[in-house]
Protein backbone atom coordinates (compact mmCIF):
# COMPACT_ATOMS: atom_id res chain seq x y z
CA UNK A 1 0.00 0.00 0.00
CA UNK A 2 1.35 3.36 -0.71
CA UNK A 3 1.98 5.33 1.81
CA UNK A 4 -0.57 8.41 1.34
CA UNK A 5 -4.26 8.13 0.50
CA UNK A 6 -5.22 8.08 -2.91
CA UNK A 7 -9.19 9.21 -3.66
CA UNK A 8 -11.15 8.73 -7.07
CA UNK A 9 -13.31 11.34 -7.23
CA UNK A 10 -16.68 10.93 -8.90
CA UNK A 11 -19.96 12.10 -9.59
CA UNK A 12 -22.11 13.91 -12.29
CA UNK A 13 -20.80 17.05 -14.07
CA UNK A 14 -21.13 20.44 -13.07
CA UNK A 15 -21.34 19.03 -9.09
CA UNK A 16 -18.47 20.56 -7.70
CA UNK A 17 -16.07 17.65 -8.07
CA UNK A 18 -13.01 20.16 -9.52
CA UNK A 19 -14.11 22.37 -6.96
CA UNK A 20 -13.80 19.63 -4.01
CA UNK A 21 -10.42 18.95 -5.57
CA UNK A 22 -9.52 22.65 -5.65
CA UNK A 23 -10.05 23.40 -1.91
CA UNK A 24 -8.83 19.74 -0.48
CA UNK A 25 -5.04 20.35 -2.30
CA UNK A 26 -4.98 23.66 -2.34
CA UNK A 27 -4.75 23.60 -5.78
CA UNK A 28 -5.99 27.07 -7.82
CA UNK A 29 -4.77 25.81 -11.30
CA UNK A 30 -8.00 22.77 -11.45
CA UNK A 31 -10.43 24.44 -14.37
CA UNK A 32 -13.84 24.97 -12.30
CA UNK A 33 -16.49 26.08 -15.03
CA UNK A 34 -20.37 26.61 -15.03
CA UNK A 35 -20.63 24.44 -17.88
CA UNK A 36 -21.08 21.25 -17.62
CA UNK A 37 -18.19 18.65 -18.89
CA UNK A 38 -15.28 21.20 -17.97
CA UNK A 39 -13.30 18.26 -16.74
CA UNK A 40 -12.17 16.21 -19.66
CA UNK A 41 -9.96 14.35 -18.66
CA UNK A 42 -9.12 12.44 -15.70
CA UNK A 43 -6.44 13.85 -13.63
CA UNK A 44 -4.36 13.20 -10.73
CA UNK A 45 -3.38 16.06 -8.36
CA UNK A 46 -1.19 15.49 -5.21
CA UNK A 47 -0.84 17.58 -1.96
CA UNK A 48 2.57 18.34 -1.13
CA UNK A 49 3.63 19.73 2.13
CA UNK A 50 7.13 20.34 3.18
CA UNK A 51 7.89 18.19 0.11
CA UNK A 52 6.16 14.95 1.24
CA UNK A 53 3.02 13.77 -0.67
CA UNK A 54 0.47 13.61 1.91
CA UNK A 55 -2.59 12.73 0.14
CA UNK A 56 -3.56 12.24 -3.91
CA UNK A 57 -6.51 13.03 -5.71
CA UNK A 58 -7.85 11.92 -9.13
CA UNK A 59 -10.25 14.39 -10.47
CA UNK A 60 -12.64 12.64 -12.85
CA UNK A 61 -15.32 13.44 -15.32
CA UNK A 62 -17.56 11.21 -13.57
CA UNK A 63 -19.49 8.45 -15.24
CA UNK A 64 -21.24 8.86 -18.70
CA UNK A 65 -22.76 5.48 -19.27
CA UNK A 66 -23.41 4.05 -15.74
CA UNK A 67 -26.55 2.03 -16.57
CA UNK A 68 -25.04 0.60 -19.41
CA UNK A 69 -22.01 -0.42 -17.11
CA UNK A 70 -24.59 -2.02 -15.08
CA UNK A 71 -26.13 -3.92 -17.40
CA UNK A 72 -22.73 -5.39 -18.76
CA UNK A 73 -21.64 -6.18 -15.25
CA UNK A 74 -25.28 -8.10 -14.74
CA UNK A 75 -25.18 -9.98 -17.65
CA UNK A 76 -23.70 -12.73 -15.67
CA UNK A 77 -25.24 -13.35 -12.07
CA UNK A 78 -22.10 -13.28 -8.96
CA UNK A 79 -22.35 -13.77 -5.44
CA UNK A 80 -21.31 -10.40 -3.48
CA UNK A 81 -18.05 -11.61 -3.14
CA UNK A 82 -17.11 -11.93 -6.86
CA UNK A 83 -18.63 -8.23 -7.55
CA UNK A 84 -15.15 -6.85 -7.74
CA UNK A 85 -13.69 -9.61 -9.74
CA UNK A 86 -16.68 -8.55 -12.06
CA UNK A 87 -15.44 -4.69 -12.02
CA UNK A 88 -12.32 -5.93 -13.19
CA UNK A 89 -13.14 -8.12 -16.00
CA UNK A 90 -15.34 -4.91 -16.95
CA UNK A 91 -11.81 -3.36 -17.04
CA UNK A 92 -9.82 -5.75 -18.97
CA UNK A 93 -12.66 -6.30 -21.78
CA UNK A 94 -10.26 -4.77 -24.20
CA UNK A 95 -13.41 -2.89 -25.95
CA UNK A 96 -14.30 -1.02 -22.98
CA UNK A 97 -11.85 1.39 -23.32
CA UNK A 98 -13.24 2.65 -26.51
CA UNK A 99 -16.86 1.91 -25.62
CA UNK A 100 -16.73 3.38 -22.08
CA UNK A 101 -13.86 5.38 -21.37
CA UNK A 102 -15.22 7.85 -18.64
CA UNK A 103 -16.13 4.34 -16.69
CA UNK A 104 -12.61 2.83 -17.36
CA UNK A 105 -11.00 6.05 -16.52
CA UNK A 106 -12.66 6.11 -13.15
CA UNK A 107 -12.46 2.40 -12.14
CA UNK A 108 -9.26 2.18 -13.12
CA UNK A 109 -7.69 3.95 -9.99
CA UNK A 110 -10.08 2.78 -7.59
CA UNK A 111 -9.76 -1.28 -8.75
CA UNK A 112 -6.08 0.05 -7.93
CA UNK A 113 -6.81 0.70 -4.54
CA UNK A 114 -8.24 4.33 -4.03
CA UNK A 115 -11.20 5.53 -2.42
CA UNK A 116 -14.20 7.00 -3.62
CA UNK A 117 -15.29 10.38 -2.75
CA UNK A 118 -19.08 10.84 -4.54
CA UNK A 119 -19.53 14.36 -5.03
CA UNK A 120 -23.91 15.03 -5.46
CA UNK A 121 -25.22 18.86 -4.76
CA UNK A 122 -28.05 17.00 -3.61
CA UNK A 123 -31.07 19.18 -5.69
CA UNK A 124 -31.63 17.44 -8.79
CA UNK A 125 -34.04 14.73 -8.88
CA UNK A 126 -32.64 11.32 -7.99
CA UNK A 127 -32.58 9.00 -11.36
CA UNK A 128 -31.71 5.53 -12.38
CA UNK A 129 -28.69 6.87 -13.23
CA UNK A 130 -27.49 7.66 -10.20
CA UNK A 131 -28.62 4.74 -8.57
CA UNK A 132 -26.47 3.26 -11.01
CA UNK A 133 -23.72 4.68 -10.37
CA UNK A 134 -23.97 4.46 -6.85
CA UNK A 135 -24.09 0.37 -7.08
CA UNK A 136 -21.20 0.15 -9.35
CA UNK A 137 -19.27 1.74 -6.76
CA UNK A 138 -20.44 -0.21 -4.11
CA UNK A 139 -19.74 -3.24 -5.85
CA UNK A 140 -15.81 -2.26 -5.72
CA UNK A 141 -15.80 -2.27 -2.31
CA UNK A 142 -13.55 -0.04 -2.21
CA UNK A 143 -13.67 2.92 0.80
CA UNK A 144 -16.17 5.24 0.10
CA UNK A 145 -17.79 8.21 1.21
CA UNK A 146 -20.49 10.75 0.03
CA UNK A 147 -20.15 14.98 -0.32
CA UNK A 148 -23.14 16.66 -0.44
CA UNK A 149 -22.20 20.26 -1.91
CA UNK A 150 -24.76 22.31 -1.27
CA UNK A 151 -24.38 24.56 -4.16
CA UNK A 152 -28.34 25.55 -3.93
CA UNK A 153 -28.85 25.17 0.40
CA UNK A 154 -32.27 25.66 -0.42
CA UNK A 155 -33.30 23.06 -2.76
CA UNK A 156 -31.66 20.00 -0.91
CA UNK A 157 -34.04 17.05 -1.78
CA UNK A 158 -33.98 14.66 1.42
CA UNK A 159 -34.49 11.55 -1.15
CA UNK A 160 -30.59 12.04 -1.11
CA UNK A 161 -29.61 11.59 2.00
CA UNK A 162 -31.49 8.23 2.35
CA UNK A 163 -30.06 6.88 -0.75
CA UNK A 164 -26.65 8.07 -0.14
CA UNK A 165 -26.85 6.56 3.36
CA UNK A 166 -27.07 3.16 1.75
CA UNK A 167 -24.18 2.99 -0.35
CA UNK A 168 -21.94 4.96 1.20
CA UNK A 169 -19.65 4.60 4.71
CA UNK A 170 -20.04 8.23 5.36
CA UNK A 171 -22.17 11.38 3.75
CA UNK A 172 -21.32 14.51 4.60
CA UNK A 173 -22.04 18.35 3.99
CA UNK A 174 -18.61 20.02 2.84
CA UNK A 175 -18.96 23.77 0.79
CA UNK A 176 -15.67 24.04 -1.50
CA UNK A 177 -16.30 27.66 -1.63
CA UNK A 178 -16.29 28.25 1.84
CA UNK A 179 -14.84 25.63 3.91
CA UNK A 180 -11.78 26.44 6.38
CA UNK A 181 -9.32 24.93 7.76
CA UNK A 182 -11.19 22.89 10.68
CA UNK A 183 -14.23 22.11 8.50
CA UNK A 184 -11.17 20.44 6.38
CA UNK A 185 -10.12 18.62 8.97
CA UNK A 186 -13.43 17.62 9.70
CA UNK A 187 -14.04 15.53 6.41
CA UNK A 188 -10.47 14.33 6.27
CA UNK A 189 -10.84 13.28 9.94
CA UNK A 190 -13.97 11.48 8.37
CA UNK A 191 -11.88 10.26 5.40
CA UNK A 192 -9.19 8.73 7.77
CA UNK A 193 -11.93 6.39 9.29
CA UNK A 194 -13.05 4.83 6.17
CA UNK A 195 -10.02 2.46 6.00
CA UNK A 196 -7.52 1.63 8.79
CA UNK A 197 -4.58 1.65 6.65
CA UNK A 198 -5.00 5.59 6.04
CA UNK A 199 -5.61 6.76 9.63
CA UNK A 200 -2.12 7.54 10.24
CA UNK A 201 -1.10 9.42 6.94
CA UNK A 202 -4.54 12.01 7.32
CA UNK A 203 -3.82 12.37 10.80
CA UNK A 204 -0.01 13.66 9.79
CA UNK A 205 -1.55 15.90 7.40
CA UNK A 206 -3.90 17.31 9.35
CA UNK A 207 -0.70 17.99 11.67
CA UNK A 208 1.00 19.03 9.47
CA UNK A 209 -1.57 21.99 8.25
CA UNK A 210 -2.39 23.21 11.63
CA UNK A 211 1.87 23.45 11.93
CA UNK A 212 1.70 25.17 8.50
CA UNK A 213 -0.95 27.78 10.48
CA UNK A 214 1.26 28.42 12.87
CA UNK A 215 4.21 28.98 11.19
CA UNK A 216 2.04 31.69 8.82
CA UNK A 217 1.36 33.43 11.40
CA UNK A 218 4.75 34.00 12.49
CA UNK A 219 5.69 34.57 8.88
CA UNK A 220 3.50 37.00 7.38
CA UNK A 221 3.60 39.08 10.45
CA UNK A 222 7.33 39.93 9.85
CA UNK A 223 6.39 40.33 6.59
CA UNK A 224 3.66 42.63 7.71
CA UNK A 225 5.62 44.73 9.70
CA UNK A 226 8.29 44.84 7.57
CA UNK A 227 5.83 46.61 5.19
CA UNK A 228 4.02 48.75 6.85
CA UNK A 229 7.10 50.60 8.14
CA UNK A 230 8.51 51.20 4.56
CA UNK A 231 5.23 52.40 4.05
CA UNK A 232 5.10 55.04 6.89
CA UNK A 233 8.08 56.12 6.45
CA UNK A 234 8.36 56.34 2.57
CA UNK A 235 9.98 59.76 0.97
CA UNK A 236 9.90 60.00 -2.92
CA UNK A 237 13.70 62.03 -3.50
CA UNK A 238 12.60 65.67 -5.83
CA UNK A 239 15.07 66.32 -8.35
CA UNK A 240 15.14 68.35 -11.54
CA UNK A 241 14.12 65.31 -13.61
CA UNK A 242 10.79 65.93 -11.93
CA UNK A 243 10.27 69.61 -13.75
CA UNK A 244 10.36 67.82 -16.65
CA UNK A 245 8.72 64.69 -16.29
CA UNK A 246 4.34 64.72 -16.82
CA UNK A 247 3.63 63.28 -13.74
CA UNK A 248 4.03 65.86 -10.30
CA UNK A 249 6.50 64.32 -7.88
CA UNK A 250 3.40 64.47 -4.67
CA UNK A 251 1.43 61.81 -7.73
CA UNK A 252 4.58 59.76 -8.22
CA UNK A 253 4.85 59.65 -4.52
CA UNK A 254 1.26 58.38 -4.26
CA UNK A 255 1.13 55.74 -6.96
CA UNK A 256 4.17 54.21 -5.27
CA UNK A 257 2.34 53.87 -1.99
CA UNK A 258 -0.60 52.43 -4.05
CA UNK A 259 1.82 49.98 -5.96
CA UNK A 260 3.90 49.00 -2.76
CA UNK A 261 0.29 47.62 -1.23
CA UNK A 262 -0.66 46.03 -3.85
CA UNK A 263 2.66 44.74 -4.09
CA UNK A 264 2.83 43.30 -0.43
CA UNK A 265 -0.86 42.03 -1.14
CA UNK A 266 0.47 39.76 -4.32
CA UNK A 267 2.67 38.50 -2.53
CA UNK A 268 0.37 36.97 0.18
CA UNK A 269 -1.80 35.78 -2.53
CA UNK A 270 1.26 33.71 -4.18
CA UNK A 271 2.61 32.61 -0.74
CA UNK A 272 -1.25 31.08 -0.57
CA UNK A 273 -1.06 29.63 -3.52
CA UNK A 274 -3.67 32.04 -5.25
CA UNK A 275 -1.77 33.72 -7.20
CA UNK A 276 -2.06 32.03 -10.85
CA UNK A 277 -5.84 31.41 -10.37
CA UNK A 278 -6.80 34.01 -13.53
CA UNK A 279 -5.04 34.18 -16.92
CA UNK A 280 -3.69 37.22 -18.31
CA UNK A 281 -2.63 39.84 -15.73
CA UNK A 282 -6.08 39.91 -14.13
CA UNK A 283 -5.99 41.38 -10.60
CA UNK A 284 -6.94 38.56 -8.21
CA UNK A 285 -7.90 41.14 -5.47
CA UNK A 286 -9.93 44.35 -6.10
CA UNK A 287 -9.86 47.43 -3.48
CA UNK A 288 -13.53 48.21 -4.55
CA UNK A 289 -12.19 51.49 -6.77
CA UNK A 290 -10.86 52.79 -3.58
CA UNK A 291 -6.89 51.87 -3.33
CA UNK A 292 -4.97 53.20 -0.30
CA UNK A 293 -4.48 56.85 -1.61
CA UNK A 294 -8.09 57.11 -2.07
CA UNK A 295 -8.07 59.44 0.79
CA UNK A 296 -11.84 60.25 1.07
CA UNK A 297 -12.05 56.46 2.10
CA UNK A 298 -9.98 56.83 4.60
CA UNK A 299 -12.25 57.39 7.56
CA UNK A 300 -13.45 54.05 6.33
CA UNK A 301 -10.67 51.98 7.85
CA UNK A 302 -9.05 54.48 10.45
CA UNK A 303 -10.73 57.01 12.07
CA UNK A 304 -13.27 60.02 12.18
CA UNK A 305 -12.08 63.74 12.53
CA UNK A 306 -12.83 64.28 15.90
CA UNK A 307 -11.23 60.91 17.35
CA UNK A 308 -8.06 61.40 14.75
CA UNK A 309 -7.49 64.54 16.71
CA UNK A 310 -8.15 63.11 20.46
CA UNK A 311 -5.69 59.97 19.33
CA UNK A 312 -3.00 61.90 17.69
CA UNK A 313 -2.86 64.04 20.53
CA UNK A 314 -2.31 61.82 22.98
CA UNK A 315 0.30 60.12 20.45
CA UNK A 316 1.72 63.27 19.92
CA UNK A 317 1.49 63.31 16.41
CA UNK A 318 1.71 66.31 13.97
CA UNK A 319 -2.12 66.72 12.79
CA UNK A 320 -1.94 68.04 8.92
CA UNK A 321 0.75 69.87 9.19
CA UNK A 322 1.25 71.08 5.10
CA UNK A 323 5.02 72.13 3.55
CA UNK A 324 4.41 73.05 0.37
CA UNK A 325 6.26 72.41 -2.72
CA UNK A 326 8.70 76.09 -2.73
CA UNK A 327 7.63 78.45 -5.81
CA UNK A 328 4.17 76.61 -6.90
CA UNK A 329 2.72 76.96 -3.16
CA UNK A 330 0.80 74.00 -4.01
CA UNK A 331 -0.38 72.01 -1.30
CA UNK A 332 1.15 68.69 -1.83
CA UNK A 333 -1.63 66.05 -1.22
CA UNK A 334 -5.48 66.19 -2.00
CA UNK A 335 -7.51 65.81 0.88
CA UNK A 336 -7.34 64.47 4.02
CA UNK A 337 -3.49 63.90 3.32
CA UNK A 338 -2.65 67.53 3.86
CA UNK A 339 0.33 66.25 6.59
CA UNK A 340 2.65 65.16 3.52
CA UNK A 341 6.01 66.38 4.45
CA UNK A 342 9.14 67.75 1.48
CA UNK A 343 12.13 67.54 4.05
CA UNK A 344 15.77 69.07 2.97
CA UNK A 345 17.93 67.63 1.22
CA UNK A 346 20.55 67.39 4.15
CA UNK A 347 18.87 63.79 5.31
CA UNK A 348 21.39 60.94 5.61
CA UNK A 349 18.51 59.30 3.03
CA UNK A 350 19.60 62.11 0.43
CA UNK A 351 22.93 60.59 -0.27
CA UNK A 352 22.29 56.70 0.02
CA UNK A 353 19.26 56.65 -2.07
CA UNK A 354 18.91 59.00 -4.66
CA UNK A 355 21.67 59.17 -6.80
CA UNK A 356 22.16 55.67 -7.83
CA UNK A 357 19.32 54.02 -8.27
CA UNK A 358 16.42 55.67 -10.56
CA UNK A 359 18.50 59.16 -11.60
CA UNK A 360 22.19 58.24 -11.43
CA UNK A 361 22.52 58.92 -14.83
CA UNK A 362 21.50 62.73 -14.51
CA UNK A 363 22.99 65.31 -13.01
CA UNK A 364 21.79 66.16 -9.82
CA UNK A 365 21.63 69.74 -8.91
CA UNK A 366 22.77 70.31 -5.21
CA UNK A 367 18.69 71.10 -3.51
CA UNK A 368 17.70 68.09 -3.44
CA UNK A 369 14.76 67.24 -1.55
CA UNK A 370 11.77 64.82 -0.73
CA UNK A 371 7.77 63.93 -0.90
CA UNK A 372 6.90 62.19 2.15
CA UNK A 373 6.72 60.67 4.62
CA UNK A 374 3.04 61.05 5.10
CA UNK A 375 2.48 62.30 8.82
CA UNK A 376 -1.39 62.56 8.28
CA UNK A 377 -2.44 60.62 11.38
CA UNK A 378 -4.68 58.59 10.01
CA UNK A 379 -2.53 57.03 7.39
CA UNK A 380 -0.94 54.80 9.72
CA UNK A 381 -4.25 53.70 10.84
CA UNK A 382 -5.88 52.74 7.26
CA UNK A 383 -2.63 50.90 5.89
CA UNK A 384 -2.30 48.73 8.62
CA UNK A 385 -6.39 47.99 8.94
CA UNK A 386 -5.89 47.62 5.15
CA UNK A 387 -3.09 45.38 5.42
CA UNK A 388 -4.87 42.96 8.34
CA UNK A 389 -8.10 42.73 6.88
CA UNK A 390 -6.40 41.64 3.73
CA UNK A 391 -4.51 39.03 5.56
CA UNK A 392 -7.28 37.06 7.70
CA UNK A 393 -9.52 37.29 4.08
CA UNK A 394 -6.34 35.74 1.95
CA UNK A 395 -6.11 32.85 5.23
CA UNK A 396 -9.59 32.12 4.39
CA UNK A 397 -9.41 32.18 0.95
CA UNK A 398 -10.52 28.36 -0.46
CA UNK A 399 -8.57 27.52 -3.77
CA UNK A 400 -11.46 26.65 -5.28
CA UNK A 401 -12.90 30.55 -4.95
CA UNK A 402 -12.01 32.04 -7.86
CA UNK A 403 -13.63 35.34 -7.76
CA UNK A 404 -11.96 38.68 -6.72
CA UNK A 405 -11.11 39.18 -3.25
CA UNK A 406 -12.62 42.32 -2.37
CA UNK A 407 -10.70 44.66 0.06
CA UNK A 408 -14.15 46.05 2.15
CA UNK A 409 -13.47 47.56 4.83
CA UNK A 410 -14.07 46.28 8.31
CA UNK A 411 -14.65 48.17 11.51
CA UNK A 412 -11.22 47.72 13.41
CA UNK A 413 -12.13 47.22 17.08
CA UNK A 414 -8.64 48.34 18.26
CA UNK A 415 -8.41 49.60 21.16
CA UNK A 416 -7.63 53.20 22.40
CA UNK A 417 -3.90 52.09 23.76
CA UNK A 418 -3.44 49.82 20.39
CA UNK A 419 -4.15 53.32 18.26
CA UNK A 420 -2.32 55.39 20.27
CA UNK A 421 0.50 52.75 19.86
CA UNK A 422 0.21 52.45 16.18
CA UNK A 423 0.77 56.20 16.21
CA UNK A 424 4.09 56.66 18.34
CA UNK A 425 5.32 53.81 16.38
CA UNK A 426 4.85 55.68 13.15
CA UNK A 427 6.31 58.73 14.66
CA UNK A 428 9.42 56.56 15.38
CA UNK A 429 10.31 55.49 12.21
CA UNK A 430 9.34 59.22 10.77
CA UNK A 431 11.40 60.69 13.18
CA UNK A 432 14.22 58.21 12.28
CA UNK A 433 14.05 56.79 16.12
CA UNK A 434 12.96 53.54 14.81
CA UNK A 435 15.04 50.79 16.99
CA UNK A 436 15.14 46.90 16.83
CA UNK A 437 13.04 46.97 19.84
CA UNK A 438 10.18 48.61 18.49
CA UNK A 439 10.50 46.06 15.32
CA UNK A 440 10.01 43.31 17.66
CA UNK A 441 7.00 45.17 19.21
CA UNK A 442 5.49 45.68 16.55
CA UNK A 443 5.81 42.49 15.16
CA UNK A 444 4.26 40.94 18.18
CA UNK A 445 1.39 43.31 18.12
CA UNK A 446 0.29 42.10 14.65
CA UNK A 447 1.10 38.49 15.86
CA UNK A 448 -1.45 38.95 18.63
CA UNK A 449 -3.45 40.54 16.42
CA UNK A 450 -3.89 38.36 13.99
CA UNK A 451 -3.92 35.45 16.00
CA UNK A 452 -6.75 36.95 18.24
CA UNK A 453 -9.33 37.17 14.87
CA UNK A 454 -7.71 34.07 13.12
CA UNK A 455 -8.74 31.87 16.31
CA UNK A 456 -12.16 33.82 16.88
CA UNK A 457 -13.21 32.93 13.06
CA UNK A 458 -12.10 29.32 13.35
CA UNK A 459 -13.80 28.42 16.96
CA UNK A 460 -16.73 29.82 15.05
CA UNK A 461 -16.35 27.30 12.24
CA UNK A 462 -15.33 24.76 14.52
CA UNK A 463 -18.55 25.00 16.03
CA UNK A 464 -20.23 24.46 12.53
CA UNK A 465 -18.76 21.30 12.05
CA UNK A 466 -19.73 20.11 15.46
CA UNK A 467 -23.04 20.86 14.45
CA UNK A 468 -22.72 18.82 11.00
CA UNK A 469 -20.67 16.08 12.61
CA UNK A 470 -23.38 13.92 15.08
N1 LIG B 1 -22.32 28.71 -5.14
C1 LIG B 1 -21.58 27.61 -5.26
N2 LIG B 1 -21.19 27.25 -6.48
C2 LIG B 1 -20.44 26.14 -6.60
C3 LIG B 1 -20.09 25.35 -5.49
N3 LIG B 1 -19.37 24.31 -5.92
C4 LIG B 1 -19.29 24.42 -7.25
N4 LIG B 1 -19.93 25.53 -7.66
C5 LIG B 1 -20.10 25.97 -9.01
O1 LIG B 1 -20.61 24.85 -9.71
C6 LIG B 1 -20.04 24.75 -10.98
C7 LIG B 1 -19.35 23.42 -11.20
O2 LIG B 1 -18.16 23.35 -10.49
P1 LIG B 1 -17.02 22.29 -10.89
O3 LIG B 1 -16.16 22.11 -9.68
O4 LIG B 1 -16.33 22.66 -12.15
O5 LIG B 1 -17.91 21.00 -11.12
P2 LIG B 1 -17.48 19.59 -11.70
O6 LIG B 1 -18.31 18.58 -11.01
O7 LIG B 1 -16.02 19.40 -11.63
O8 LIG B 1 -17.97 19.76 -13.20
P3 LIG B 1 -17.47 18.97 -14.50
O9 LIG B 1 -16.00 19.02 -14.57
O10 LIG B 1 -18.14 19.73 -15.58
O11 LIG B 1 -18.00 17.59 -14.36
C8 LIG B 1 -19.16 25.93 -11.11
O12 LIG B 1 -19.90 26.97 -11.70
C9 LIG B 1 -18.83 26.30 -9.69
O13 LIG B 1 -18.53 27.68 -9.57
C10 LIG B 1 -20.53 25.77 -4.20
O14 LIG B 1 -20.28 25.15 -3.19
N5 LIG B 1 -21.27 26.93 -4.13
MG1 LIG C 1 -14.65 19.12 -13.10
Amino acid sequence: MKPYPHFCVVGHPNQGKSSIVSTLVENAHIRIGVESGTTQKAERFEFIIQNQVLLALTDTPGFQRARQVLAWLNEIPVTPAQRPERIQAFLNEPSHAQRFPDEVELLTPIMQGAGILYITDAASDLTAADEAEMEILRWTGQPRMAIINPIDPDHQDPNWQVTLNQFFQWVRVFNPMTATLPTRIALLNAMAELSQGWTQAIKLLNQRLIERDQERIEQVSLQLAEYWCEQISRRLAITPLNSVLPTPPEELFQQQLDQSETHFFEQLLTQWGHAQAHTEKERLWQAQDSPLMNTEHWYLWGLKQKELLMISGAAGMATGAVIDLGSGGTSLMLGAVSGAIIGASSGWLASQHLPKKVFGWLPLSKEKHFVGPITHPNFPLVVMARALTFTQRVWFKSHAERRQLDLKSQASDWSKADQIQLLQWAKALQKQQWKDKHQHQLTQWIKDSLHETLTAKLAQEQAKVWKLDP
